[in-house]
């Protein structure tokens, strides 16, 4: 699809001198980045050779109606190698499914399937999605290792965005670690926004759990949403994704 850019995505002020970058990266789809996407983990470096997934993992785009975890298009099929060892994450029967969304394209339904059956669907109405999406759906009636396959269809052309989630239904065979007692501290001085220890300058291609903090730019932003940050997704421009503090 033609590379789309929705400026109501730059909110706040001082954008014109950063609308280049935020431009011209590759075109800026959508992806599941938690429970973490094979393409998440391909661009996290959690998973290793996967070519240029690492690259876009937002890119899965491919004609609607596909069961193949690359949507069944020439590119990326990596993402249907089941020989590759896709990390699997644990979780309960209730899953919540959450989108990073670069372009807000219209939508009609979102669909997720186990095993060729549809165990959800979410009909927007061709309504625009915000940067983030969220979806919590039941896996009742599945256990074990599970290939999640979620479909994104755009209502206004053919295609749709496809992201298959690798997950453990119930956990089972990795114990859970006792958790260490934290130590009890004298208080900190609550930290000066502009010289909190811990925190780095965001960079493109990090991966970030929520909490993380990072400076853009002389403001400091906290996660929202786990993801791995690609150019064009800078802190200003993604408040979905980051919080500023
Ligand atoms: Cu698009």
């Amino acid at each position: 699809m033609r590379r789309r850019f929705t400026l109501s995505v730059l909110t706040g002020t001082a954008v014109a001198g950063s609308l280049l970058v935020a431009v011209s990266p590759a075109s800026a789809h959508g992806y599941i980045s938690s429970p973490p996407s094979r393409q998440a983990n391909c661009a996290s470096g959690a998973v290793s050779g996967c070519g240029d997934i690492v690259y876009e993992p937002q890119s899965v785009e491919a004609p609607k109606g596909s069961t193949q975890c690359n949507g069944g298009g020439s590119r990326f099929a990596v993402l249907n190698d089941t020989s590759k060892n896709w990390p699997a994450a644990t979780v309960g029967t209730s899953v919540t499914f959450n989108w990073v969304l670069t372009a807000r394209h219209s939508t009609s339904t979102w669909e997720y399937f186990i095993g060729g059956t549809r165990v959800a669907s979410f009909n927007d109405g061709g309504a625009q999605p915000g940067a983030t999406k969220s979806h919590t759906v039941s896996l009742a009636g599945f256990s074990g290792r599970q290939t999640v396959l979620a479909r994104w269809n755009i209502a206004d052309t053919i295609n749709a965005f496809y992201s298959c989630v690798d997950v453990n239904i119930g956990g089972g065979g990795t114990p859970t670690p006792t958790p260490t007692p934290t130590p009890t501290v004298s208080p900190t001085p609550t930290p000066t926004p502009t010289a909190s220890s811990g925190t780095t300058t965001w960079t493109a291609g990090t991966a970030y759990q929520v909490g993380a903090r990072v400076t853009y730019n002389g403001v400091s932003y906290q996660c929202r949403q786990a993801h791995t940050a690609l150019a064009g997704w800078e802190p200003p421009y993604t408040a979905a994704l980051w919080a500023a503090v």
